[in-house]
């Protein structure tokens, strides 16, 4: 069967924009550190035929009838989410990672309370309270920043000062835009120390942790971690509340998911998280999530040899944020561009201490979830980075573009995206 059989005949304009999405994905090098290729199988899954179910409440505790399929694989997802992340309780009814945390806020807080949070131009998320999100209306957010900027490293003398002085209920670690591992013991410790409740958003981390080549923040006690499934998990679209052993939080989360911020979830996304939670327990998911680190780290080498400042000075997980401005006098908004140009998409992002704008930044984000994906490894990734650097130092010579075009055409063709992935 065509994938899009009937889509193909009962609505053209939208069976184009799916093909052209197809082509698109096909032909180009995709860097946004936050994407992904997922399964065929957890396609199939994210298009059944539980999108017609509405399933509120949990597993044998629903309030429709019909359940006895939705509850086998809600149960499953829930089961393999805590087998990947040593948890002893899970929710996977949160609809993306903005929900999960809104969901957990209010779990964990009373309207008016303090939350500790990593600042947005240090690589932190809207969803950390920044000022333009209803969140913020609600909720207090301080937050703490990088000691240094070209090492990364955290400033926890500031932190714990922060923490001291504004008794927040939660201290949370996590980012969108930051390139090193945390240390998630002085974040217990300092946690300790104000009877606040330690949470970890790992939406961009969430499948090396699953995978084991990053910490996980339970190892050190962590009480909450909070993520999207469909980055470096590589799952469908959504969002996923995990919680290490104490069942009052647990209690609550639920409790606050639904009916507290959500109507009925969405069953066919769970089905798919099922599945992708299934591929990520195989020994074939961690080769691919060791293959993503070292991806990014031969990145890394050619921008530093290039002379581009790497913000953090370089990388420990899936991501880099370049400083092209500073570095070649070009925004990031002109590098993402240039770079869309010859097939190669990554985003223009803020860098520490920015003297530009949030829509004209002088930074640019790129990961290596989706390239990894599609096989390459270490000399295809420099390869890219060799291309991207090609094409940023000459972003105003058509023919060394027309090469790089062709050279990414190449690439993709040999590292087509993969239909099965166990
Ligand atoms: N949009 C996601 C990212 O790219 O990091 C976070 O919400």
């Amino acid at each position: 069967m065509n994938e899009y059989e009937y889509i193909r005949e009962q609505d053209e304009a939208v069976y184009q924009a799916l093909l052209g999405e197809e082509e698109r994905e096909r032909t180009g090098i995709e860097l946004i550190p936050s994407e992904n290729y997922v399964s065929m199988a957890v396609r199939e899954a994210a298009g059944s035929i539980l999108t017609n179910k509405y399933s509120e409440g949990y597993p044998g505790k629903r309030y429709y009838g019909g359940q006895q399929f939705t509850d086998v694989v809600e149960t499953l997802a829930i089961e393999r989410a805590c087998d990947l992340f040593k948890a002893k309780f899970a929710n996977v009814q949160p609809l993306g990672g903005a929900a999960a945390n809104v969901a957990m806020y209010f779990a964990l807080m009373e309207p008016g309370d303090t939350v500790l949070g990593m600042d947005l131009s240090h690589g932190g998320h809207l969803t950390h309270g920044h000022p333009t999100t209803s969140i913020n209306k609600v909720f207090n957010f301080v937050r703490y920043k990088m000691k240094d900027v070209n090492t990364g490293e955290i400033d926890y003398e500031e932190l714990r000062a922060v923490a001291l002085k504004e008794k927040p209920k939660i201290i949370l670690a996590g980012f969108s835009a930051y390139s090193r591992e945390l240390d998630y013991q002085k974040f217990v410790e300092i946690a300790k120390e104000v009877g606040a409740y330690t949470v970890a958003d790992v939406a961009h981390i969430a499948g090396l942790i699953a995978a084991g080549v990053l910490k996980n923040p339970f190892d050190y006690g962590f009480d909450v971690m909070t993520m999207t499934t469909h980055k470096s998990l590589r799952g469908p679209r959504g969002g996923m509340i995990v919680v290490r052993e104490d069942e009052t939080i647990a209690k609550k989360i639920n409790k606050t998911v639904f009916p507290g911020v959500q109507g009925g979830p969405h069953m066919h996304i769970i089905a798919a998280k099922a599945v992708a939670f299934g591929e990520a327990m195989q020994p074939s998911f961690k080769t691919y999530a060791e293959q993503v680190l070292k991806n990014a780290k031969a990145m890394e080498g050619v921008f530093l040899e290039s002379d581009i400042r790497l913000l953090a000075g370089g990388t420990d997980n899936h991501l880099l944020l370049a400083d092209v401005f500073g570095s070649l006098g070009i925004t990031g908004q002109e590098a993402e561009s240039v770079l869309d140009e010859v097939g190669i998409t990554l985003n223009k992002n803020m860098i520490a201490e920015e003297t530009r704008s949030a829509l004209d930044p002088s930074g640019i984000r790129f990961g290596t979830p989706a390239m990894t994906t599609r096989g390459m490894k270490e000399t295809e990734a420099a390869k890219l980075a060799e291309l991207m650097v090609r094409t940023l130092k000459n972003k105003d010579d058509d023919k060394i573009k027309e090469i790089v075009k062709q050279e990414v055409k190449v690439l993709c063709e040999a590292f087509p995206v993969p239909a099965k992935l166990v």
